[in-house]
């Protein structure tokens, strides 16, 4: 085994490990305002309505905890997700909580629900001094769309980093996710904020899930 090889291995078993706990759901924040005190690292994953936001969280976490569904606007929150067994009190924080936010795009809701959300979703990435990562999840079957460019130059001006996660990868033939990973890397080189690997996951096929661990477990080493 090379030295790179075994770095891998021991990030996927880190990235196991933190995910084999148990977590639990904290709370829903409607908006800014509701914010848990900052404290925690966070991470959150954004997204296109229904690109799978909730349902790649459940699979990385091995548990139901999102709630997900057909309906574009299903997550109307920001959902924080941490794991089990830490009072708040005495010091005693999680090391990491998961977001889990709103889609942006469409929704099938009034139109001024919709603006709310996505004033949430805006306001959070931009403003939140301890959000280390933020995880843009793309379609395999649509690829970086207006609104999704329009938040990745949100990120960039406000130098939060952020990592492409394509999903659903099961929609598209196997040999056209290498193909799909080159070209949006190659989209988003000259991007400041971007890190610049892509994940491509299945969260019904349980694909890309060890290394997408592995890239959260990493940021917990820095
Ligand atoms: N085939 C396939 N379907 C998926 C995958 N991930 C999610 N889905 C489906 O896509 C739909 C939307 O999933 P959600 O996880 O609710 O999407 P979301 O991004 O959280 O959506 P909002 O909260 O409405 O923004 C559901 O019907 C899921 O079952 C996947 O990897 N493969
Ligand atoms: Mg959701």
């Amino acid at each position: 085994m090379t030295e790179a090889e075994d770095r891998t291995n021991k990030l996927i078993e880190k990235g196991r490990m933190l995910f084999a706990q148990a977590w639990v759901f904290i709370r829903g924040v409607p908006s800014m305002k509701f914010l848990p005190p900052e404290g925690p690292l966070e991470i959150a994953f954004a997204g296109r309505s229904n690109v799978g936001k909730s349902s790649l969280i459940n699979a990385i976490l091995g548990q139901k905890l999102a709630r997900t569904s057909n309906t574009p606007g299903r997550t109307q929150e920001l959902n924080y997700f941490i794991p089990d067994g830490h009072s708040g009190e005495g010091g005693d924080l999680p090391p990491i909580a998961v977001v889990d936010m709103p889609g942006y795009g469409f929704a099938e809701a009034p139109k001024e629900q919709v603006d709310a959300w996505t004033r949430l979703v805006f306001d959070y990435l931009r403003g939140r001094s301890t959000l280390k990562r933020v995880y843009v999840l793309i379609d395999a079957r649509h690829g970086v769309k207006k609104n999704d460019a329009e938040v990745l130059d949100l990120l960039d001006r406000a130098a939060v980093s952020y990592q492409i996660v394509i999903t659903k990868i099961d929609k598209i033939k196997a040999a056209g996710v290498p193909r799909l990973m080159e070209e949006t890397a190659q989209a988003i080189k000259k991007r400041a904020a971007a890190y610049p690997e892509i994940l491509a996951t299945s969260s019904e096929k349980n694909a890309g899930l060890d290394e997408l661990r592995a890239a959260i477990a990493l940021l917990l080493e820095e």
